[in-house]
């Protein structure tokens, strides 16, 4: 057995437009996503959350609302990631790139889902419109999903 990878990944919305970040460097170099990373040792996951959220955007949000859990396989590598998806639409601060990110507003209705995680067209929508969901994707690679599946839940 080897345990989840646990990371997490926060979204600042408005009733219209949601942020992302363009990922400079490391997992997912070249495609838009919200902001997100590895929970530390001795960190609850909302902490992490709005730690990573902080570090990769400049802005603080107070409260953090859970929407999703996201499982990733990939084809090949035992370990699957376990992936915390939050949304918050009370935030301070002022947006900052950072080293890693590239933040960007996108009206609701023009995401750029090509520039993507291919997962993300599956779930946004859940998320989108505050249905809790749980996901599981199998990648072969870091474009083709072999096996999805999406559930609504009431808890998470
Ligand atoms: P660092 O390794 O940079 O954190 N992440 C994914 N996000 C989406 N939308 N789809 C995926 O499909 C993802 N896999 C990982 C979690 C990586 C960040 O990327 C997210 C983290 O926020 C496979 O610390």
């Amino acid at each position: 057995m080897v345990a989840n990878k646990l990371l997490t990944l926060a979204f600042v919305k408005t009733p219209t437009n949601i942020l992302l970040g363009y990922k400079k460097r490391g997992f997912g170099m070249g495609r838009w996503n919200g902001f997100g990373g590895k929970v530390e040792v001795g960190e609850t996951i909302d902490g992490a959350a709005k730690r990573e959220l902080m570090e990769e955007s400049g802005l603080v949000a107070n409260t953090l609302h859970k929407i999703g859990i996201l499982m990733f396989e990939f084809v090949g590598d035992p370990q699957l990631m376990e992936v915390h998806v939050f949304t918050t639409n009370e935030w301070k601060g002022t947006i900052t790139e950072s080293d890693e990110m590239r933040p960007e507003w996108f009206p609701i209705e023009s995401i750029p889902y090509k520039k993507m995680w291919t997962d993300d067209q599956f779930w946004f929508p859940y998320m989108l419109n505050a249905r809790p969901f749980y996901g599981y994707f199998t990648f072969e690679g870091m474009h083709k999903i072999v096996y999805h599946r999406l559930d609504s839940v009431n808890d998470l």
